[in-house]
């Protein structure tokens, strides 16, 4: 493809090329799946930290931070704002950048807010991608910040080797709310604006709170900054330069090993090969398959056929659900369709877990059309987890 030359220079670091990139992976387009595929073969690399915290908390006045704590140690630094509502450019860094004067022209930096698509799942779906982006084009951190309500905490432990969680002082009782959401996730929990009154407060609720739970094996740091005096600032840079943990979201969410067990999965089942299935991402709970919709897909009346709708989810969920290693099996799975898909279209299927137990588990499909981001189905499946190995059981194939 002669368009597609910028994903050679995007991974050698050029940043025009970057920003080509992450506009082809947000809108979903034909060249996404070129950039996702170059990408996947170089990851591991980058320390990523991912930044969360209540609305207006501090989080990008700590990141700013964070960047030129970071540039100061000679680190490389990309930054991911998973945030419509306050992008990064009219928001802290842009007066930061300012107030640094060069940092702008700063190759060693590079910032990019991410909007939001609206739905479910896409928005993380494009955020991981150009997590990984970011690690193959070779910075050596890569922050993304994400308001901390609803899904996007959760999400972003998938994607983080280190997790800071921002909990600035007078939050009143939404400290518990907030805790109560990430205390499982948080690496750090950074007491923000610390020269603010309540900050003391907070930093002790923080504390008596984690007390509670001795039982985690290693439980957050607390660590308390502000941003006009500096405080605390170079302290937690170097914390967080100190942790060995580049690269680990690869080891601990199993995603290079994933994505080869999952195509090797497909490039053994026979009805993926007739259907023309391929894989986009894999790790460990979610799989993202795409097919182009051909003649031999469309129905009598001229459209895709909705049996290959549901073989397409269901062959997302069925390597979701298995990705953990253990055989699964679907119990229970229906699709509602919405919108019908022409000959010539690229369909993306992107299967997440909703939850999972020893016995039960339970995932969604979305399935969208790659031109335009429509939605056009969405599956809900029910699967039961024995207790075998999946290798078992492809082993006992015909
Ligand atoms: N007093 C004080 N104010 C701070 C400090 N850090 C940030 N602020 C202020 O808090 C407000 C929000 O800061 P941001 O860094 O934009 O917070 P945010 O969490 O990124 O906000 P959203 O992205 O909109 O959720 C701004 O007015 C900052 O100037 C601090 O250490 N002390
Ligand atoms: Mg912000």
């Amino acid at each position: 493809m002669a368009n597609s030359a910028f994903i050679q220079t995007a991974l050698a670091g050029d940043r025009r090329s970057i920003g080509q990139a992450i506009s082809a992976l947000e809108n979903g387009s034909e060249a996404a799946y070129a950039v996702r595929k170059a990408v996947a073969a170089r990851q591991g690399r980058a320390h990523v930290i991912g930044v969360t915290g209540p609305p207006g908390g501090g989080k990008s006045t700590l990141v700013s931070a964070l960047i030129r704590g970071l540039r100061e140690r000679g680190r490389t630094v990309a930054v991911a704002a998973v945030d419509p509502s306050s992008p990064f450019t009219g928001g802290a860094v842009l007066g930061d950048r300012i107030r640094m004067g060069d940092r702008q022209s700063d190759a060693g930096v590079f910032i990019r807010s991410l909007a939001s698509r609206g739905h479910l799942g896409g928005l993380a779906v494009a955020a991981g991608d150009v997590i990984d982006l970011f690690d193959a084009a070779g910075f050596d951190v890569v922050i993304v910040e994400t308001v901390g309500a609803g899904q996007s905490e959760v999400e972003i432990t998938r994607y983080a080797d280190t997790r800071v969680v921002v909990c600035p002082p007078g939050l009143g009782d939404d400290v518990q709310a907030i805790k109560a959401g990430v205390l499982e996730i948080a690496d750090v929990f950074v007491v923000t604006k610390a020269d603010l009154p309540d900050a003391r407060k907070t930093e002790s609720d923080l504390l008596a709170m984690l007390a509670l739970r001795r039982d985690q094996a290693s439980p957050p740091a607390v660590r308390k900054v502000s941003a006009p005096s500096g405080d605390g600032i170079e302290a937690l840079v170097e914390w967080l330069d100190g942790r060995t943990q580049r690269g680990l979201r690869h080891e601990a969410g199993g995603v290079k090993k994933a994505y080869s067990q999952t195509s090797d999965w497909i490039a053994a089942d026979n009805l993926a090969q007739l259907m023309g299935i391929e894989l986009v991402a894999a790790s460990v709970g979610s799989t993202t398959l795409r097919m182009k919709v051909e003649r031999k897909h469309i129905n009598f009346n001229g459209k895709c056929h909705g049996g290959a709708l549901f073989a397409l989810g269901d062959m997302a969920l069925g390597l979701a659900c298995n990705s953990h290693g253990r055989l699964a099996t679907l119990v229970d799975g229906q699709m509602s369709i919405s919108t019908a898909v022409d000959e010539g279209d690229w369909l993306i299927a992107h299967a997440s877990e909703v939850s999972r137990s020893r016995k039960i588990g339970s995932y969604q499909v979305h399935v969208t059309r790659a031109k335009d981001n429509a939605h056009i189905a969405l599956m809900h499946g029910t699967v039961y987890v024995l207790d075998r190995p999946v290798a078992a059981a492809c082993g006992d194939g015909p």
